[in-house]
């Protein structure tokens, strides 16, 4: 723990967490002259050495929480990774301490549109798509978020469209953003550590409707679209036949084209993202630019040209005739399930890592039928070779070398290997970007 001398009185904000938000909600609040104490349960938390060098005089206590901290404060800023059950936040909150979030600061500042996009998998491709799309018509866009830089380390830039990954966490605090338009993509389970069970979780994602004055609603997900929406106007996306007003496929002269109700606008071949799940996120793009006014000519532009993200069903080698994906940002079952049955022919799948509390029958359902084999990495393999025992053979691997080396010996040709973990990396890794940079260094070195 710091040893700091206490000059506060209780008018002070409390940051909970020193990460990148945590970071980023001091940087805000200095700049409003506020008096600012920061906690993190963690001895040497990631924003630690910045803190002292930028803002030697505020307060930092880290170690377990001390409850008198926040009952003191007069309001706490928590960043995404503190659930809201910590006891220290909970003693807070009956103590009348008002809890909030980086976005809801993000809220009372920001004058230029906003647009919020949640879901459990597709965040980042749909907000960076859209983001696309709105500057190939002029707009000045940027991102923020979930995708990894912070809402108010934006707002000073001054942009003239925000669009928002938002995760499940963010909208726990999130009381007032309006929005333009807002749309949840999809729903699988995710983080059932944190969440009572699974209609928590959905409860949590479907409140980012409450904030729109439009909401683009997936017509296939029943709960992501089954929605406490207030507001009175959707616009859908469909990987069926659309409605009128609706974005969804229809088939011409035997191509399958993304159409706007009965209009064409390009055709499946022009995507370069690939697998179907990637088809539904550039329908909910479109939706969401329709509603934005973006002109459909670029908005086809920006998707004829977007190749996607690092680390999402990226294409790294070919090697006798067995191609190699990157998918490290499957960190849960249903983007996994989404890779397997996204890529056509067999697949050796390197899976595995922290699997807050997934359920992976799902992933059983399709393993038979498109998996040659699973590797797996990671602390908690036993649960998923418990799902996958009868139906798939498993091989276990000790660090993603192995992995690398073992799933190229079992690969055939015309079969794909993919890092597709369903598991979040912290076990072994930084991040998942980490993971897939070792796992692409590794396939560098043992099969290019
Ligand atoms: N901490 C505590 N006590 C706790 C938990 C965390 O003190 O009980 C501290 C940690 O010790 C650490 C700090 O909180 O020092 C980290 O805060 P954080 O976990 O909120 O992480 P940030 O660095 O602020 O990053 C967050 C998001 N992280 C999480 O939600 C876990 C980032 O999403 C996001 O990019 C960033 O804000 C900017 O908005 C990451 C993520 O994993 C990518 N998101 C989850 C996901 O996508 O599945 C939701
Ligand atoms: P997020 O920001 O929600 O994590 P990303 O666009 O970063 O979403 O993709 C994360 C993972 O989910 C990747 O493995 C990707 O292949 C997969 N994925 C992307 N879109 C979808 C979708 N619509 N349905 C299922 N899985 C998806």
């Amino acid at each position: 723990m710091e040893k700091t001398q206490l000059k506060r009185n209780a008018i002070y904000t409390l940051v909970v967490g020193l990460g990148v938000t945590g970071l980023s909600v001091v940087r805000y609040l200095r700049g409003l002259g506020e008096q600012v104490v920061v906690v993190d349960s963690r001895d040497l938390p990631p924003g630690m050495k910045l803190l002292k060098e930028n803002f030697p005089d505020v307060e930092l206590h880290t170690g377990k929480f001390k409850p008198a901290l926040f009952t003191s404060a007069r309001r706490i800023v928590v960043s995404p990774g503190v659930p809201m059950s910590e006891i220290a936040l909970q003693e807070a909150k009956e103590h009348g301490v008002e809890i909030t979030g980086d976005i809801d600061l993000f809220a009372h500042e920001v004058t230029a549109p906003v647009v919020g996009i949640t879901g459990s998998n597709g965040k980042s491709t749909v907000t960076t798509l859209l983001a696309e799309m709105a500057k190939c018509a002029g707009v000045d866009a940027t991102v923020g978020g979930n995708i990894g830089t912070p809402v108010l380390d934006i707002l000073e830039d001054n942009y003239e469209l925000y669009v928002l990954e938002l995760s499940s966490f963010q909208l726990e605090t999130l009381q007032n953003l309006p929005m333009e338009v807002a749309v949840v993509l999809n729903i699988s389970a995710d983080h059932m550590d944190r969440y009572h069970d699974l209609n928590d979780y959905v409860m949590t994602k479907q409140d980012i409707y409450r904030n729109a004055k439009i909401c683009v609603v997936n017509r296939d997900d029943e709960l992501a679209s089954n929605q406490l929406c207030a507001c009175s106007e959707s616009v859908g996306f469909t990987m069926q036949e659309p409605l009128a007003n609706d974005f969804g496929l229809r088939e011409y002269g035997g191509n399958n084209w993304l159409c706007h109700g009965e209009e064409r606008l390009l055709s499946v071949d022009e995507v370069k993202i690939k697998g179907a799940h990637n088809i539904a996120n550039v329908l909910a793009a479109l939706a969401m630019g329709s509603v934005l006014n973006i002109p459909k000519r670029f908005m086809i532009e920006a998707i004829k040209n977007f190749s996607g993200l690092e680390h999402r069903m990226q294409w790294l080698a070919e090697k006798d005739g067995v191609n190699w994906f990157n998918d490290s940002k499957a960190t849960n079952v249903g983007a996994c399930i989404a890779a397997i049955e996204g890529l056509p022919g067999m697949h050796v799948l390197i899976a595995g890592g922290e699997a807050k509390d997934a359920d992976f029958a799902p992933l059983a359902e399709v393993a038979g039928q498109h998996l040659r084999a699973v590797i797996l990495i990671g602390r908690d393999t036993n649960l998923i070779e418990q799902a996958l025992n009868d139906v798939v053979p498993i091989v276990h691997a000790a660090d993603m070398d192995e992995a690398v080396i073992k799933a190229s010996g079992l690969a055939q040709a015309g079969d794909n290997v993919l890092l597709s973990p369903a598991c979040a990396s912290f076990d072994m890794y930084r991040n998942f970007e980490h993971r897939g940079q070792v796992f692409a260094d590794a396939v560098r070195e043992h099969v290019q």
